[in-house]
């Protein structure tokens, strides 16, 4: 089952490392994305997904609250920053316009919430601290995971305390993990040029590296596909996989494929399937230390998500309904996306896995392999769609 031979030494090398459960270099890793076809890194990452979770196949059920469509930053990809110029054609929720959006969720079986939007001064360290309080008092059982390093950075900077500090004030306030949002390509030499003046790569790592020290959990994402090429690409899995063995806080990788509508970058032409399946397969043999792969069905399709499952990736996010627009201003694949646990349980079955409703710190919350569904006990269920970070 295991056997990939080539007439090319190196990839030979590769496969036989991979086999034996060993890590791949630096340089091996920039071999495969200039060098390896799809089927081969297909093969190895399939190997790997399925020594690491068989079929298991994640998704959880969460919505999404995001503050504002609007920012200070001028990230050259993001449909967001283009808005501060006309910022009356966004929102900007109050405190308590979040507290609505969340109590018309009070019947849902959601387990998670996920915060994130644009930055702006009056959502500082205070807002955060008390719309998280406010949320724990009125839904303890609610899983809190929200901002990235780059709202972390820009309002405990404001509040002048240190990262640990804000970050300690954060959790005491109900934050229970981060998404992997902001990450972007960490190299400076394609960062300055995408989004300069939001947090460095450093201070992206570090901040996760606090964290994960106080003992929290979060995400990791890569940005790829537009002015960035495969070194830069290795370099950024390559700080990820150093901080993972470091600390061992992330739980989940997310490449997420440049789309190129309505932003800076809309010249750019997007990658092809065939990239993005590489690019989770390379993830997959890279990331040797990270648990999962996660692809976010809402920005490549239901149907590459559905194929992704065979090229690294066990978790396909979850459900969905539309409380967040973000996603069509980027032009994703699903201009409407609207996914059921049924059509969710569905799709993952349909290609041999197995579905698994997880919580966000991927413990198992049902099993959905012999679920039988009556069409009365079907849902529209619920998740995030960030875009912005
Ligand atoms: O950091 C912005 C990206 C990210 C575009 O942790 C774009 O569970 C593609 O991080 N084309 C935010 N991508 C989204 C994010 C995320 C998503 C799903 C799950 C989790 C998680 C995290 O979206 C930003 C940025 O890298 N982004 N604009 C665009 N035009
Ligand atoms: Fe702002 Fe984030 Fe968009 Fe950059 S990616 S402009 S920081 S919302």
């Amino acid at each position: 089952m295991f056997e990939i031979t080539t007439s090319d030494h190196t990839l030979n090398a590769i496969s036989e490392k991979v086999k034996n459960n060993e890590r791949i270099t630096f340089d091996e890793g920039l071999y495969l994305y200039d060098h390896a076809e799809l089927g081969y890194l297909g093969n190895l990452a399939h190997q790997i997904r399925n020594r690491k979770h068989g079929t298991n196949t994640y998704f959880n059920k969460n919505f999404h609250l995001e503050p504002t469509n609007v920012c200070i930053y001028t990230c050259t990809f993001c449909s967001y920053s283009r808005l501060i110029k006309k910022r009356g054609e966004g929102w900007e929720y109050t405190l308590e316009e979040m507290m609505n959006i969340v109590k018309s969720f009070d019947e849902k079986p959601v387990t998670e919430i996920h915060i994130v939007g644009g930055v702006l001064p009056q959502y500082d360290l205070k807002f955060y601290a008390d719309l998280f309080r406010a949320i724990k008092a009125h839904r303890p059982d609610l899983h809190v995971k929200a901002l990235t390093p780059v709202e972390f950075h820009y309002i405990f900077k404001k509040a002048k305390v240190s990262y640990r500090e804000g970050l300690e004030i954060l959790k005491e306030a109900g934050l229970e993990s981060v998404p992997g949002g902001g990450a972007e390509i960490f190299h400076p030499e394609i960062r300055d040029q995408i989004a300069g003046g939001k947090c460095t790569g450093d201070e992206w790592l570090e901040i996760h590296k606090i964290w994960h020290e106080l003992g929290g959990r979060s995400n990791a994402t890569m940005l790829y596909g537009h002015i960035e090429n495969n070194f830069h690409r290795i370099h950024h899995l390559d700080l990820l996989r150093q901080l993972q063995d470091e600390t061992g806080g992330f739980q989940t990788f997310i490449p997420l494929k440049f789309r190129n509508q309505d932003n800076q970058m809309s010249h750019l032409p997007e990658t092809s399937v065939i990239e993005d399946l590489r690019t989770y397969a390379i993830s997959r043999i890279y990331l040797d230390n990270f648990d999962h792969i996660k692809a976010y069905w809402p920005m490549i399709s239901r149907e590459i998500a559905q194929l992704s499952l065979k090229f690294g990736v066990d978790d396909i996010d979850g459900t969905i309904d539309d409380t967040t627009k973000i996603y069509s201003m980027a032009g994703s694949e699903e201009q409407n996306p609207a996914l059921s646990t049924k059509d969710l349980v569905k799709l993952i079955k349909a290609v041999g896995m197995r579905p698994i409703e997880r919580d966000t710190l991927y413990n198992v919350l049902k099993d959905y392999n012999d679920e039988v569904f009556a069409d009365d006990e079907e849902f529209k269920g619920y998740m995030s769609l960030p875009v912005v970070g």
